[in-house]
């Protein structure tokens, strides 16, 4: 997982050109797609090594890709799997100016900060491993929580901040309900919680939240010992029911910026207080706080093998009405070069388990 396949994608804003992460090479694709709707050519097609962060005791993993006034954002971890050591577990952003065909670092984030705690005791990022052992918990020992992070999505905020969607990697790994692969427990039960951290832009550079704390703005989540500093911006992001706070984190890593309400929504385990649910919540940039939320994912007691406490919603990203002129034919992409699609009302859409590849889902908030 995180080793193979695509990872984030995103168009440039004329939509003629899409850009992919190739998890496998580690490279970042430019597909420029041709204006009839039909395949690129492999002439089409330029890609990109990633810049090489120097990683200690790992590899850099990049994923998330983001598109923003002119430059294609890139994110990922150094994945500490080698030395298998926390401390060597870092975030980089890096900005590619397509002109130029050059890559600059934007931030880099230790993730060895104090996150909440999912179940267990249990909360704070472990390095990447593919050693099913490694995962489980001493007691309950048919349990895994073992939070491995992957940089999947970038959204800016409309003041110049980043904000940062981080996946659970365990979430892919594992699910509920078959036995433990050795055999020697009937059932296993996998819990992951990604996160979402605040960056702000402050005149030429970029600084992380710190206890809660963006600018000028102090969440609630001050001195909660859930994020960097000691506290955290975004400090809704747990499952609770009746003020009873079950699961102290709850990200699933997928993000998208709803202009208009200063909001952001984010993709998340138990949105709403309902087991194993999993969806869509609406936090507000400003207090940080959550202001609703939507289970696009139910419980099925009946379903034996299923991601229950693990990832089931993929990306967010907005939709914009038809276009509502009539002179204008041709495909879609046609359309928006042309400035006719009115981005007046937004829509929203939640993709399937398969990251990347938007699914069907089409809902309203
Ligand atoms: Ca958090
Ligand atoms: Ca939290
Ligand atoms: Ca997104």
């Amino acid at each position: 997982m995180g080793k193979m396949s695509l990872g984030g994608m995103d168009y440039a804003d004329d939509e003629r050109i899409l850009y992919v992460m190739n998890l496998f090479d580690r490279r970042l694709y430019a597909l420029l797609l041709p204006e009839d709707g039909s395949a690129p050519s492999s002439q089409q097609v330029q890609s990109y090594a990633m810049p090489e962060p120097g990683c200690k005791g790992g590899f850099f993993r990049p994923f998330a890709v983001k598109y923003h006034a002119g430059k294609v954002y890139i994110g990922g971890v150094c994945d500490a799997q080698e030395s298998g050591k926390a401390k060597d577990l870092k975030a980089y952003v890096y900005a590619l100016n397509p002109i130029s065909q050059k890559f600059s670092e934007v931030i880099s984030i230790p993730l060895d900060y104090q996150r909440g705690i999912i179940e267990y005791g249990v909360g704070n990022w472990f390095a990447w491993t593919d050693d099913n052992q490694k995962t489980m918990l001493p007691d309950p020992a048919w349990w895994s929580i073992h939070p491995q992070p992957i940089l999947s999505d970038l959204e800016f905020d409309q003041d110049g901040s980043l904000i940062l969607g981080f996946m659970d990697r365990l979430g892919h790994q594992k699910a509920t309900g078959k036995g433990t692969p050795d055999g020697r427990w009937k059932q296993s039960v996998a819990m992951a919680a990604g996160d979402v951290l605040r960056v702000a832009a402050v005149k030429r550079h970029y600084e992380i939240e710190r206890n809660g704390r963006i600018g000028k703005n102090q969440t609630k989540g001050i001195d909660n010992q859930q994020g960097p500093g000691g506290g955290e911006f975004y400090f809704d992001d747990t499952f609770t029911i009746n003020e009873t706070q079950y699961h102290q984190e709850n990200g699933m890593g997928g993000l998208a910026l709803l202009p208009s309400t200063g909001q952001l929504l984010e993709s998340v385990r138990e949105p709403v207080a309902e087991r194993n649910s999993g969806g869509i919540v609406w936090l507000n940039n400003q207090t940080g706080a959550k202001e609703s939320g939507l289970a696009v994912y139910h419980h099925n007691p009946n379903q034996e093998f299923v991601a229950r406490k693990t990832n089931h919603v993929g990306d967010v990203e907005l939709i914009t009405e038809a276009p509502p002129c009539k002179s204008v034919t041709g495909s879609g992409r046609t359309a928006m070069k042309t400035g006719c699609r009115m981005p007046t009302k937004w829509g929203w859409r939640a993709s399937g388990s398969s990251y990347g590849a938007k699914g069907s889902n089409w809902l309203q908030p």
